[in-house]
């Protein structure tokens, strides 16, 4: 049997950010690339036949695909400067619980496949569990195909060179119906575990949230020339709304938003930008309070231009509402596993995209510190191996 940790140390060298620190792996860049073709040889070392979907997704199969499938796995891409073990601790779970499963002689009476979701991020094209969603319908198959990286590279471009059919991408009613159950480790993205002191929880909720690209166009000249009164630097109104979503998440229970990206054109020191873009990511308990959020930050973001005289447009590029995990399959899991923590999060994954199309649970590993889509995110050996034990007694009851 190979550890999680043995597995993640295979992989630690992959895609590391000497800029950014951390580690920088995007869907379908070389990185991600090579990193699937880690997946294989691991899969293979195994004896699991792997087979790619139309959507870039990978499925390692155990036993012959067919309905009513035991699914794990996770995502390999991570945020710009992300952590280890945000995606990649779900995958090298999987892997390892099989080695562990096999080890007792178990053989699954259901097909059973570890699963490796396309672009989970969004790092690259921006839309959060684009695999997941292009799988399930959750997006548009010619606006998933029009997403393009900040080098203009599109969706549709990648997956040609990656070897599949952009023509082809779309929801896989054939690949869906294969799934029976879905159940996702991954490192918790919080404290509540170690708060707690237990190393494993299942998972009751995610947290509804979206991502608005607000684009502010002013008129573009020279920083010296220029004077203050003959400006419409629509970098003044961008500045102020990055402030309005603290004061706006603030105004709404348990809401956060965030802007951790922002880009001026043209970009230059000694220049009045001609417009800014701006991401916001907004999350809230339910779907209401987020667009009570959004609307807050809205209106204060066009009380700026106006101020300005710049114009603002705001983009919807992804939205979720609230993902609650079903009760019967997290109480019997966390049943199963001793009565272990029942834990919301506040992160995506492509578990609350599947949710809405089949039984789906997931199950947290304890952070040490909570942090996460930064280079501190951590999981302690000991704890990778419970979440480890926990998934292979999980497999192990529902493929029994
Ligand atoms: O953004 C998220 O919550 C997830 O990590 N993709
Ligand atoms: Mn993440
Ligand atoms: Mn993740």
């Amino acid at each position: 049997m190979t550890s999680a940790t043995q597995l993640l140390a295979s992989i630690e060298g992959v895609g590391r950010d000497p800029r950014r620190g951390g580690f920088s792996r995007h869907g379908f860049d070389r990185v991600e690339l090579e990193l699937r073709e880690w997946f294989l040889a691991e899969a293979e070392r195994r004896g699991l036949a792997v087979r790619g979907d139309r959507n870039g997704n990978l499925w390692a199969w155990w036993g012959e695909p067919g309905p009513g499938a035991i699914v794990t796995g996770s995502h390999l891409d991570s945020v710009p400067g992300g952590g280890a073990f945000d995606g990649p601790l779900g995958v090298v779970s999987a892997l390892s619980a099989v080695d562990m499963l096999r080890e007792r002689g178990f053989t699954p009476a259901k097909p059973l496949a570890v699963v490796v979701f396309a672009e989970e991020e969004g790092g690259r094209f921006g839309v959060p569990c684009l695999g997941s969603r292009l799988l399930s319908g959750a997006i548009d198959p010619d606006t998933a195909r029009r997403l393009a990286d900040p080098d203009g590279v599109t969706l549709a471009d990648a997956v040609t060179a990656a070897g599949l059919d952009p023509a082809r991408l779309g929801r896989d009613d054939d690949v869906l119906a294969t799934i029976g159950t879905f159940v996702e480790l991954h490192v918790e993205q919080g404290r509540g575990l170690v708060d707690l002191g237990a190393p494993v929880a299942v998972a009751s909720s995610i947290l509804a949230h979206g991502r608005w690209r607000f684009r502010f166009t002013g008129e573009g000249n020279h920083a010296g020339a220029t004077l203050l009164g003959d400006r419409h630097d629509p970098m003044v109104p961008a500045a102020e709304m990055v402030l309005a979503a603290r004061i706006a998440a603030a105004d709404v229970e348990d809401a956060r938003a965030t802007v951790g990206r922002l880009v001026p054109n043209p970009g230059g020191t000694n220049v009045i930008a001609s417009s800014v873009d701006v991401w916001l990511d907004a999350r809230a308990p339910d779907d209401a309070a987020t667009r009570r959020v959004l609307e807050k930050i809205r209106t204060m973001a066009s009380d700026a231009v106006h101020r300005e005289g710049c114009v603002l447009t705001v983009t919807e590029e992804s939205y979720g509402d609230t993902v609650h995990f079903e009760p019967g399959l997290r109480d019997r899991i966390a049943a199963a596993l001793g009565g272990i923590p029942v834990l919301p999060t506040g992160a995506g994954h492509d578990a609350g995209v599947l949710a809405a199309h089949v039984p789906t649970a997931m199950l947290f590993v304890r952070n040490p510190t909570g942090v996460s889509h930064a280079p501190e995110e951590y999981a302690e050996p000991a704890d990778c191996e419970s979440g480890v034990t926990a998934l292979a007694a999980v497999l192990g009851q529902l493929a029994g």
